[in-house]
């Protein structure tokens, strides 16, 4: 039995052949370092469905697995996680789909998670749940558990009122949220529109809390490397993002091809981890990028000299530092991002004030990281103004972000809300 319990839809692992290794995205990168440092243990889904595991460690983290099977993983985690909750806290990027049998799965995964809590957390233990995939366990433990302290973590935006009505089961999540003691959001806008749904007397307490990154985890590494691979180039550009259509990863290319024909002369690097494949969505995004990156390099490029050097498979952490560092300009332009780590990242490689980081205004980020070249990624125009003030930056403004990210990491994010717990 543990005193403290984290629980997310997925375990921080994957296995690779025989053994498990840790695995790349927001949360993990978030969380691991917090409960390797105050001990306890972790509730989630091992990434492979049909497999039932018994508890095991790994990286000094107590990992408990939750099994999911293959109608699980359709409707669950791609139905209604991904193709009902997601597109719906993302502002309708695309379009929600409501499926009572999608429901009736997510209600019956969150069971089976709250459960799994149950067995492993002593009496009184404290129980940090994370994100939209597992919005209903803090009811259920509020009813099987009332010795139990439960905070929530929304890891993703929070939609306004308006939108969320239109969710058919909005009455069971709301609920199942006010039974936490504490709710965190990444933005006062994502709690401001929370509360909205309230009553104004209502009594659940909510906090903003925006996530950080452990900046000792990403190290700038062999920049010169990577410039040299790409051959050089007067002005390198990155890109590092899950291939989600909420990234704006396809408007970034077609800002880059205008910079192109307003004749700057750069080079992109564009790294695309594969992400919910089997979703046409996403399948879509796909498409559309690889057509925009391929028409670009057709147009741009020169044998043995592409203008747009883009990758389809994930990279190690150790190489992305080499790839943060040697990056002239960060483009970061998602469409809707409860915070956006890579942007953090980015600066916590340049600690000497060189680089130049373009944002979205609709990343969380964009609340902190006010010095960045802010822009409006539903205007095409937007970026590429952005990207030519970029070219030429102030390193005055990439010192105070360094500044920022290296005082407020992700050890200051998890404190300062299990203190608020
Ligand atoms: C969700 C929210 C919120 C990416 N490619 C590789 C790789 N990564 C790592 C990055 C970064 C993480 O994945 C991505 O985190 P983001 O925050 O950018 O985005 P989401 O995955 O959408 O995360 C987001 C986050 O949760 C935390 O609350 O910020 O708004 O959407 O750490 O470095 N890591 C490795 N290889 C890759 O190819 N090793």
């Amino acid at each position: 039995m543990y005193d403290f319990v984290v629980v997310a839809n997925r375990l921080p692992v994957d296995r690779v052949g025989e053994r498990w290794q840790a695995s790349p995205g927001g949360l993990v990168a978030a969380l691991a370092p917090v409960l390797r440092a105050r001990g306890g243990c972790w509730v989630g889904w091992p990434g492979e469905t049909n497999t039932t595991l018994a508890p095991f460690s790994t990286g000094g983290i107590e990992l408990v697995p939750v099994a999911l099977d293959e109608t699980d993983y359709t409707d669950f985690y791609e139905g209604f996680s991904n193709s009902t909750l997601w597109p719906l806290y993302h502002d309708l990027i695309v379009a929600p789909q409501y499926d009572q049998t999608w429901w009736e799965r997510y209600v019956a995964v969150n069971e089976r998670f709250a459960l799994s809590v149950e067995k492993q957390a002593a009496h009184g233990a404290t129980v940090w749940v994370q994100d939209y995939q597992l919005q209903l366990v803090p009811g259920l433990l509020r009813k099987r558990r009332p010795d139990l302290k439960a905070g929530f973590f929304l890891h993703i935006p929070f939609p306004s009122p308006d939108l969320f009505r239109q969710l058919p089961w909005r009455e069971e999540i709301l609920s199942s949220l006010e039974a936490c003691d504490l709710i965190g959001f990444q933005r006062g806008t994502d709690e401001q529109n929370f509360r909205g749904l309230l009553p104004a007397d209502a009594s659940v307490r909510t906090g903003t809390f925006p996530i950080s990154i452990d900046p000792k985890a990403i190290t700038p590494g062999d920049p010169a490397r990577v410039r040299e691979a790409v051959g050089d180039p007067e002005l390198l550009m990155l890109g590092v993002d899950r291939m989600d259509y909420t990234k704006g990863i396809l408007q970034r290319l077609l800002a880059f091809e205008q910079l192109l024909e307003s004749g700057v002369d750069a080079t992109l690097i564009q790294l695309a981890t594969p992400s919910r494949e089997r979703i046409e969505h996403y399948r879509k995004t796909r498409r559309e990028v690889e057509a925009a990156v391929g028409r670009i390099n057709g147009r741009f490029g020169r044998i043995g000299r592409p203008v747009i050097h883009y990758v389809h498979h994930g990279v190690a952490k150790e190489e992305l530092g080499s790839f943060y560092a040697a990056a002239d300009i960060m483009l970061v332009t998602p469409f809707k991002d409860g915070m956006n780590l890579v942007a953090k990242e980015y600066v916590a490689c340049h600690p000497d004030g060189s680089g130049a980081l373009v944002l979205s205004e609709f990343a969380g980020a964009a609340v902190e990281l006010h010095e960045a070249y802010l822009c409006n990624p539903f205007e095409v125009d937007s970026i590429v103004r952005a990207m030519h003030s970029a070219a030429h930056p102030d390193p005055q403004r990439m010192r105070a972000m360094y500044e920022w990210v290296t005082t407020h990491d992700v050890d200051a994010w998890a404190a300062s809300f299990l203190e608020a717990l």
